[in-house]
């Protein structure tokens, strides 16, 4: 190819993508054998592939694209400030107008304790960023053997040296000897696989209940904080039973140990709030964002400070040595503050909160009632199936995984781009989806599980 274009056929791209691309997170032989999906268009919900198939994009990219596919608005912001600015970096006392403006408008959209960011290209190094933040932090307040993060089994913060040992996938943890020293797992708050005989509230209050024995077990003196997603999102859209995070937040109160949320997937409306923080009324010490901040537009991630910390850093600290070359990028600070702009003069946040997530949740109350559905939860636009082959059990068909999958090819076929964590259906649509939208994901995915299970009786799976 000696120049972009979409009008080469399908076997063209995938010959080539086959011979010298390596994906992330895939099968590098079983891709060559298959060949890569090749998508050549978004717009809204929609995509396109280059045999012209139209597919709902259920998952909003990585989970990622609120404001949906091809927004001129962004577009022209990047292209506007790239004409004027295209690079140049934050380092050594400098700024410029984009990345001031979009500090200013993520301060006046947090709550009021959060007026500080720092910015980064991914949520990965966001967690890379608050790892190095929380020791810094305690070194600067004269506590430098609080060292130890705690998090949980089965969360996932990313994919870096910080970000795989930060989270808990054991699979990840086996390639590459993680994680680091200093990290401390416990367990996840995932009842409906891992709740046994409690009730949702009990074992929320168990779960929690893990953090202060974890703490207690370790030394309060040696534990600098415990970091969480509030909804864990590629862990298979675990939403904590209503119990867990007051439980969380009494066991922080009786302990000098700082509060992480990783936002990176609950942020910027994906909960029908600007925060997850406000939707489970935890004030956090630290907060990674990242995805939907561009909407996926450009690459960019932040840590929001707190003022408590923030004031630290700034009275305590001398140079924080830190930073990428990329942090603050003009041309992606100026697509963060189009697409905040368009999620705020469009009342997108407000549409999810009012509208989206209640109808998503009326439609999920039905796809419960599917005889393959061990469990339909949603909680803002996250939705979640458990697939399981005897209704009301919550045991799992043999060979975890095999049913996910082959209900994901299934729904690729009928045009839903639907994810597959284990036998647990994800979606995650962009946040302008319309009520139509919503009805046509529903009735595809009843339609997929329908066929799923025709196809597992073929197989004799079920
Ligand atoms: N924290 C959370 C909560 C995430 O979901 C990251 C950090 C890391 O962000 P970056 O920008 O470094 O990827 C994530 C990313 C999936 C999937 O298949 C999920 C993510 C990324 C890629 C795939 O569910 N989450």
């Amino acid at each position: 190819m000696n120049e972009l274009s979409n009008a080469y056929p399908t076997d063209f791209f995938q010959a080539l993508d086959a011979k010298h691309h390596l994906h992330p997170f895939s099968d590098h032989g079983a891709l060559r054998q298959e060949g890569a999906r090749v998508i050549v268009k978004g717009e809204g919900v929609w995509l396109t592939d280059s045999d012209g198939n139209r597919i709902m994009d259920g998952m909003a990219g990585l989970w990622n694209v609120q404001v949906g596919h091809g927004r001129t608005e962004i577009v022209d912001a990047v292209a506007n400030q790239m004409r004027q600015l295209s690079y140049y970096n934050t380092f050594f006392k400098t700024t410029h107008p984009p990345v001031v403006a979009l500090s200013q408008r993520l301060a006046q959209l947090a709550p009021e304790p959060y007026n500080q960011f720092f910015y980064v290209s991914s949520g990965s190094e966001a967690n890379d960023t608050v790892l190095r933040l929380v020791r810094y932090y305690w070194d600067l307040k004269g506590k430098p053997e609080k060292k130890t993060i705690i998090t949980r089994w089965n969360a996932y913060h990313g994919s870096t040296v910080a970000g795989t040992s930060l989270g808990g996938m054991t699979a990840m943890h086996a390639q590459g000897d993680l994680p680091i020293p200093g990290i401390h797992h416990i367990d996840q708050p995932y009842w409906f696989g891992e709740g046994g005989e409690m009730s949702p509230d009990e074992f929320g209050v168990h779960a929690a209940q893990k953090l202060a024995a974890a703490i207690d077990a370790l030394g309060e003196d040696k534990v600098a904080a415990f970091m969480a997603e509030p909804i864990q999102g590629a862990g298979g859209v675990v939403i904590p039973p209503d119990s867990y995070w007051p439980e969380i937040k009494r066991v922080l109160a009786e302990r000098d140990v700082l509060l992480v949320a990783d936002e990176v997937i609950s942020g910027f409306g994906r909960l029908g709030e600007w925060f997850g923080l406000t939707h489970y009324d935890i004030e956090p010490d630290l907060v990674s964002l990242a995805k939907g901040l561009t909407s996926g537009y450009l690459p960019m991630g932040a840590v929001m400070v707190h003022d408590r910390v923030a004031s630290i850093i700034e009275h305590e600290g001398g140079e924080f040595f830190h930073g990428t070359t990329y942090a603050g990028h003009p041309a992606c600070a100026a697509a963060a503050f189009a697409n905040l702009g368009i999620l705020a003069n469009e009342g997108v946040v407000e549409h999810v909160r009012d509208q989206a997530a209640p109808h998503m949740a009326r439609l999920y109350e039905r796809l419960g009632e599917h005889p393959l559905v061990g469990e339909a939860r949603t909680r803002g636009l996250l939705g979640a199936l458990e697939l399981v082959p005897n209704k009301p059990s919550r045991a799992r068909f043999a060979n975890e995984g095999d049913v996910g999958t082959i209900c994901r090819d299934v729904s690729f076929s009928q045009g839903l781009v639907m994810r597959a964590v284990r036998d647990t259906m994800i979606l995650s649509p962009p946040l302008i989806i319309s009520a139509e939208e919503l009805d046509w994901m529903a009735d595809t995915v009843w339609r997929v599980l329908d066929l799923t299970g025709q196809e597992l009786k073929r197989r004799g799976l079920w």
